[in-house]
């Protein structure tokens, strides 16, 4: 039994589209999605803004909220909560030089548009959860932005957000590249930074995604342990990553087992989800994946991290204080490979 509630956005039941190839299969229906997602065990679903609230650029914030309340019917009908809302500043092209940092006057009043719609949309359905991807915040071409100004500009923007709504919580997502060169907030040190610099630290957090750490060069478990050592580690998108390329977004512990252990372990010794967080997934099915399977990569990720609780409860700490005691630390280590591999 998972100490955990998951949960998965609508874009990880993906159409296999790429850089170098279009859709392979049909995009299942979004009904069809949250049914599903309740059939594999989820308790709540992530959402895009417009995941919610398609055409949301053609609409009056009275139909916005209109439309997120059928959405959120849909949730009610499967007994399924919202996780957050994310809006989505990298598709359009008012966000081609990013939204928050961006140069152009009118693009940044459109990314501040969205974003308080976003939260307009997370009041309807029913969370106080803002996550923001920052997907542009940061160059192709360094000398394009002055970073210092941009990061000021970053932070006043989160400030708004705050100010909009005072029960609304911003939790930042963390990722060093892609789409652009170099991103202002990389790390979750970088998230902790922004977070002491607002207006109000106690409703700025973090997403800590592991692939994202990964392309960092950084631990994914030590990451997480960092925001949670602050108090801040609002949510996790658990997947894996093969080193340092474009973002994969694979299934979470088929690429390192010990690395999404160590994971698990984190989150389960600082009772990670009391305080109602959840586990969110960010995984892709693989491209080769038949349209009728293509949802296996949202179960494995499930059951690998259950499996991986299992092997958490398990773990002897007893015999973990003797070898740091002893400091025989290859010692630990093969117990912890054998904990892994053995059971
Ligand atoms: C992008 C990514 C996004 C965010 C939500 O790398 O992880 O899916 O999680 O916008
Ligand atoms: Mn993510």
């Amino acid at each position: 039994m998972s100490q955990f509630k998951f949960s998965a956005g609508p874009w990880n039941m993906n159409d296999g589209v790429e850089a170098f190839g279009p859709a392979v299969r049909e995009q299942r229906p979004f009904e069809e999605i949250v049914k599903l997602y309740k059939d594999l065990g989820f308790s709540a679903v992530q959402f895009h803004d417009d995941d919610a609230v398609p055409n949301m650029n053609d609409l009056t914030t009275e139909e916005i909220k209109a439309e997120a309340r059928k959405v959120k019917a849909i949730l009610d009908k499967y007994d399924m909560a919202a996780e957050f809302v994310a809006p989505r500043l990298w598709m359009d092209p008012r966000t081609t030089d990013g939204g928050y940092t961006s140069n152009s006057a009118e693009d940044y009043e459109f990314a501040m548009w969205r974003s308080f719609r976003s939260i307009d949309i997370a009041n309807e359905l029913g969370t106080n959860k803002i996550v923001l991807w920052l997907a542009r915040e940061g160059t192709l071409c360094a000398e394009s932005k002055n970073p210092v100004e941009k990061i000021h500009k970053l932070i006043n923007s989160i400030n708004a957000m705050l100010a909009y709504d005072k029960n609304i919580h911003v939790l930042i997502e963390s990722k060093p590249n892609e789409p652009i060169d170099r991103s202002y907030c990389g790390t979750i040190g970088h998230v902790m930074a922004v977070s002491a610099a607002s207006d109000d630290p106690s409703r700025v957090g973090a997403v800590l995604e592991s692939a994202h750490a990964i392309l960092a060069g950084l631990d994914p478990a030590n990451e997480m342990a960092f925001a949670l050592a602050m108090g801040k580690l609002g949510s996790v998108h658990l997947n894996d990553q093969n080193g340092c390329r474009y973002d994969q977004d694979k299934a979470f512990g088929v690429e390192s087992l010990r690395n999404a252990f160590n994971q698990v372990k984190v989150l389960v010794e600082n009772g990670y989800g009391k305080n109602g967080e959840y586990v969110g997934l960010d995984v892709k099915a693989m491209r080769t994946q038949k349209a009728e399977v293509a949802y296996k990569h949202l179960q494995n990720s499930m059951n690998i991290c259950k499996m991986l609780e299992e092997k958490v409860a398990k773990f002897d700490y007893e015999y973990q204080a003797k070898c740091v005691a002893e400091r025989d630390y290859e010692a630990l280590e093969m117990y912890v490979i054998e904990l892994l591999l053995k059971g």
